[in-house]
């Protein structure tokens, strides 16, 4: 049952803000600002999402290359990664997620440090870059020799109509030991980083995953991560506990990842989701055309982790990793107990607005609320309906142009490979005794009462909302970050993390605490005074009839 605040005014605050937009603009708006409200079966009421940014707004959001390449891909520390664009998008791209890769050997390659680019200047923009881009992969193949190439559109690139599908297939020809394909992620591809999402999923899951049946790890209890990419060191630590209770990890999408993982990903018996938002489409084109069941997972937060790994365990039915998960959940307990109870002292009764991507700001509210803090506001930069509301909406989502510019694909059993990890009975009365799969009950449902919950929530909204409700912390971006900490208000950057990490697993949970201690009980922030408060500020209104 979710906590109840009341979180004083809502209404008015939402009609305040409406106020000040044009009358298009706030009906808009006023479909995306909702005050959170759980019914019995645990409806909660219809929210707008994944619809585009009003043209002028300072959005937080990305682009459909960065959720393409910076993250579904990037992550990936052997696929060579060539951004077929003007320089700015390769070098932003470029790690400052803080995605991190271990390779296992020292003679392992990990092409994660290099920022590849064919960096297009006006010349190919009005002739051409199809020829740079040869170029570029004659010349990252000399160098390198690579299994595989991905090559990833830019704006520019889907504007002059340069067709990275054909170059991928013309230079595959010439070199036919290496995987060679291409990604259409245009930044302008859909109404932001979702659609990247989207079309990295099709595409690895067409060219990639299921290429090789032989690439095994050892151990019994074979399963993937999907939505995991290793920010902040997360995926070690995920690894560490994962191994200790004796399971088999074979791929992560895609952090801490190779190629060989990839491409033999098909040959587990189990896929488990972390980040929905980013990956939902490879679990269910994975399990229609494998037959591997997929289930939701949190590693965020101590009590989260402990449920998907007890969940984890009880899909392979084994004694002996039973006792073995709860002897890990037991030893890891006792420290993120002690720190856990010790922060939640000087914590407890803070409140703290969470906007971040399409996931984070809900599985971080696991942890906030640990040591006793209430989230009065919380939002996806991206997020889609099924993830506010839960995946039982998904049949009544409305396909707009925009969702509609991704290819859905149609994805049948492979004749050979399509083997069900369960069969139809035993799925039946798994369910039948509370075991959910394919499912995912979304952000609102674990929202306090009439908190409010605000998609793709931009600055003008934030700022006011600040000066309305005051709350201790704010977790979000690099963009919000500055505007808030220049306000005396501590800021924890849920992207990149700051300089911190991991946050996941419980080693990640004792991180969290001790930093978000740090950050409450930081007598620096009281001495802040931002600078509009000091000198006059100009503003102004729209005009409008
Ligand atoms: Fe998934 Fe992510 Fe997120 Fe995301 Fe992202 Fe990210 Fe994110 Mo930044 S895949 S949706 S596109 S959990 S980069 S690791 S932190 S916005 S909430």
């Amino acid at each position: 049952m979710a906590e109840v605040y009341e979180l004083p005014d809502t209404a008015e605050f939402k009609a305040e803000i409406l106020e000040r937009y044009p009358p298009k603009l706030a009906k808009k708006r006023a479909k995306q600002i909702i005050i959170n409200k759980i019914e019995n079966d645990d409806d909660v009421p219809e929210i707008l999402a994944n619809t585009r940014t009003i043209p002028g707004i300072i959005t937080m959001r990305g682009c459909a290359y960065a959720g393409c390449k910076g993250v579904v891909l990037g992550p990936t520390r052997d696929i060579l990664q060539i951004t077929h664009g003007p320089i700015g998008c390769g070098f932003y791209s470029w790690l400052t997620r803080r995605n991190q890769t271990k390779p296992t050997t020292e003679s392992d390659v990990n092409y994660m440090t290099y920022a590849m680019s064919t960096d297009l200047q006006e010349e190919e923009i009005i002739f051409g870059g199809e020829k740079k881009l040869r170029a570029a992969i004659d010349e990252a193949v000399a160098l390198f020799h690579p299994r595989a190439i991905g090559i990833f559109a830019t704006c520019p690139v889907g504007l002059i109509g340069d067709d990275v599908h054909a170059v991928a297939r013309a230079m595959e020809e010439k070199y036919p030991d290496i995987n060679i394909f291409g990604f259409s992620c245009e930044g302008y591809k859909g109404v932001s980083q979702s659609a990247g999402h989207h079309v990295a999923n099709n595409k690895v899951f067409t060219d990639v995953v299921g290429l090789n049946d032989t690439f095994s790890k050892p151990g019994k209890f074979k399963f993937n991560i999907l939505g995991e990419y290793n920010i902040g060191g997360d995926a070690f630590e995920i690894e560490r506990i994962v191994a200790d209770c004796g399971l088999s990890l074979h791929s992560t999408f895609s952090g801490n990842s190779t190629y060989d993982e990839f491409s033999s990903a098909h040959t587990v018996d189990l896929n488990v989701v972390m980040c929905h938002r980013s990956i939902n489409y490879l679990a269910e084109m994975m399990e229609k055309k494998y037959g591997i069941p997929w289930f939701k997972v949190n590693f965020v937060g101590a009590e989260a982790t402990s449920k998907s790994l007890r969940k984890i365990a009880q899909f392979y039915e084994d004694a002996d990793l039973l006792k073995k998960t709860e002897e890990v959940i037991e030893r890891e307990l006792v420290e993120v107990e002690k720190v856990r109870l010790d922060v939640k002292s000087r914590c407890e009764g803070k409140t703290a607005v969470l906007y971040v991507g399409g996931s984070r700001a809900h599985h971080y509210q696991e942890l906030l609320r640990e040591i006793g803090i209430t989230i009065l506001s919380a939002g996806y930069e991206f997020a889609h309906r099924d993830d506010y509301e839960g995946r039982k909406v998904m049949p009544s989502i409305i396909v707009d142009a925009d969702s509609r510019n991704i290819e859905e694909l149609k994805v049948e059993a492979d004749a050979v490979r399509y083997k069900p990890r369960l069969s139809e009975e035993k799925k039946a009365s798994m369910e039948a005794d509370g075991f959910a799969f394919s499912d995912y009950n979304g952000l609102m449902t674990e929202m306090p009462e009439s908190s409010l919950v605000i998609d793709d929530c931009n600055h003008y909204e934030l700022e006011e909302l600040l000066d309305r409700y005051h709350p201790d912390l704010v977790c979000a971006g690099i963009k919000e970050k500055y505007v808030v900490q220049k306000r005396g208000i501590p800021m924890k950057q849920l992207h990149s993390y700051d300089y911190m990490g991991p946050f996941a697993g419980y080693k990640g949970a004792i991180n969290f605490y001790k930093e978000i201690d740090r950050l409450l009980n930081c007598s620096a922030f009281k001495f802040t005074k931002a600078p509009w408060d000091e000198s006059p500020e100009l503003s102004a209104t729209y005009a409008f009839n």
